[in-house]
């Protein structure tokens, strides 16, 4: 009987990210979900499968990997991608000549780069509004709006929309809400249960978590624009290899265990940093002078593990601090075990006009941290030395 109730009883965030979609294989019981490396499967007769025809279309080794983030995600559905841009130009493709997107200023950089550089040629529109201030979303809405595309946190000003009003919007407009969850991760935030229609990953960042491949998802609940969407995905092809959705699903195991200790890192060092001489500002949703505090607080359950921060002295300074750190490593991406640091205007948001990222707030010295899961110690000493060592 109480082994009954257990079984019934439905399983917490961490023992899911290790569990679902992970029984032990049933030929020989391998604990770890195969790498089914294999483009092809054989059919008993023309058209007459086991459920899997050809690697584009579905593999199941990527079935393992989109069961487990569905669940984490609170989803019914999940679609892997080879890449973030994969799953963002894929989601794109709902749409058609004429109709019209609504986009948060502040996103990652490759994203803007899709918008404007590529889709604007195929016929869609974009407005890009400060959505943490839902009111300038309704302002921009017409009858052509098909989309708010939404990123809370914002990459990389960590600016914070009110993921619930904002969907409110789109759908009293007729339009969907997409939520690019990168940098929270479904541990922090779940925006389909807010309201959203769909939830992107960049998943090379937290959900992978070492930094070692490259990768993405889009989790939903509706079952037709899931079907629509699993179309897109084997029609367009940007699919994941085998290998990388088994690498995807192994540093999804200790999401959990990660997102603590990136948590717990991140907020020293937002602390430390608010009270350096040559820090100008710090931005970093955990501080309670961030300007997206509150309702971060009411929509995640935890503030994650980018900061960013501006030091007196403008880009050179920036510079200057870049090349005397030493424990955290100057590179694109974030969300690994180790600790990065960038300058978003040179490295990942360059391809934004500069007077574009004036608009949205990005200054050119602006400095973005990943902070790792290394020792806390290690890396307030780290930046201490850096910052110390400035003329
Ligand atoms: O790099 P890729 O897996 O294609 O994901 C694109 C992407 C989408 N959304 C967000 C919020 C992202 O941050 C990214 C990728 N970002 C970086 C590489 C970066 O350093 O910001």
């Amino acid at each position: 009987m109480a082994r009954r109730k257990l079984q019934r009883r439905s399983l917490q965030f961490a023992s899911r990210a290790i569990h679902v979609g992970q029984e032990p294989e049933a030929a020989t019981g391998a604990i770890t979900v195969p790498i089914y490396q294999t483009s092809t499967f054989a059919q008993s007769a023309p058209g007459v499968h086991q459920g899997y025809d050809y690697s584009r279309t579905d593999n199941p080794t990527r079935t393992a990997l989109q069961k487990a983030l569905a669940s984490l995600e609170s989803a019914n559905y999940c679609l892997a991608f080879s890449s973030g841009m994969g799953a963002a130009t894929t989601a794109t493709l709902l749409f058609k000549h004429g109709d019209h997107i609504v986009s948060s200023r502040d996103v990652y950089g490759g994203t803007y780069r899709l918008f404007r550089r590529v889709l604007q040629d195929f016929g869609l529109t974009f407005s890009f509004v400060e959505t943490s201030n839902v009111k300038g979303i309704e302002r921009v809405m017409t009858r052509h709006t098909r989309l708010v595309w939404i990123e809370s946190p914002t990459n990389p000003l960590l600016r914070i929309t009110d993921i619930r009003a904002a969907a409110e919007i789109a759908h009293r407009h007729g339009a969907l809400c997409l939520v690019d969850n990168t940098f929270a991760s479904p541990f922090f935030q779940r925006p389909l249960a807010l309201g959203a229609d769909l939830v992107l990953h960049s998943t090379t960042k937290y959900l992978a978590g070492h930094a070692d491949v490259v990768g993405g998802a889009i989790c939903l609940n509706e079952r037709s624009l899931y079907e629509r969407l699993k179309f897109l995905q084997n029609a367009a092809g940007a699919t994941p290899s085998p290998f990388d959705c088994f690498l995807t699903l192994r540093g999804l195991k200790t999401l959990a265990l990660r997102m603590r200790e990136h948590e717990k890192n991140a907020i020293r060092v937002a602390g430390f940093l608010k009270d350096q001489p040559r820090v100008r500002r710090v931005y970093y949703p955990g501080l309670s002078s961030h300007p997206g505090h509150e309702i971060a607080a009411e929509q995640m359950d935890g503030f994650s593990g980018i900061v960013s921060f501006e030091v007196k002295g403008g880009l050179t300074g920036a510079r200057r601090v870049l090349g005397r750190l030493k424990i955290f490593k100057i590179a694109e991406s974030l969300g690994g075990v180790e600790s990065l640091v960038e300058l978003p205007a040179v490295m990942t948001h360059a391809s934004i006009p500069k007077e574009e990222r004036k608009k949205s707030g990005l200054d050119d010295g602006l400095i973005r941290l990943s902070v790792g899961i290394e020792d806390i110690d290690d890396l307030i000493f780290d930046l201490e030395s850096a910052l110390k060592s400035q003329g």
